[in-house]
């Protein structure tokens, strides 16, 4: 009963090795690992974003990009390749949204890989934030002075309504008292 069941593991575990095996070689160098880890959140931006394939990568003709929410290009500098990691800098100071790395390199066998990845950046930065207020801060005076002036108006009014009908009532309490 136990030998026969680690018969079975043994078989399966043949069988697995093989398929992935085969699905290795035909395709050829293939990306096992990314930093950051694709669809993940962080709350700013990286330094830097790396690729780790199952092939060491040759450094001539190496690209990697990082495209912003907004379009904007976000790597900066050279691509570096280190064996089998493709990394390259990351701007400062982008905004949240989500980020795309793209790729292309060549691996030690010739075959050309390329691929990209996303994740998301949650936090935007202080900086625009800050410059963007004192912007949006006179326009937003005007509106609030537009309530104030119904306010004016009103203000001359009830004294007025007030002082008259303390004067009618007075009057009127004059009357009567002269009246008895
Ligand atoms: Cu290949």
């Amino acid at each position: 009963m136990r030998t026969s069941i680690r018969f079975l593991a043994t078989a399966v575990s043949m069988i697995v090795l093989s398929l992935a095996g085969a699905a290795a070689a035909s395709a050829h160098a293939a990306l096992l690992s990314s930093n950051p880890v694709e669809n993940t959140s962080l709350p700013t931006n990286p330094e830097r974003v790396s690729a780790t394939f199952n092939e060491q990568m040759q450094a001539a003709f190496a690209a990697m990009t990082v495209i912003g929410p907004d379009g904007g290009q976000y790597s900066d500098g050279d691509v570096a390749v280190q064996g089998a990691t493709l990394n390259v800098g990351v701007r400062p100071g982008g905004p949240a949204g989500v980020y795309t790395v793209n790729y292309r390199a060549t691996s030690a066998d010739g075959h050309v890989v390329s691929g990209a990845w996303s994740y998301t950046v949650t936090e935007s930065p202080p900086a625009p934030a800050a410059s963007s207020s004192p912007v949006a801060a006179p326009p937003a005076a005007t509106p609030t002075a537009a309530p104030a002036a119904p306010t004016d108006e009103g203000m001359p009014v009830w004294p007025f309504i007030v002082g008259a009908s303390v004067i009618v009532a007075a009057g009127a309490i004059w009357a009567v008292r002269r009246r008895s």
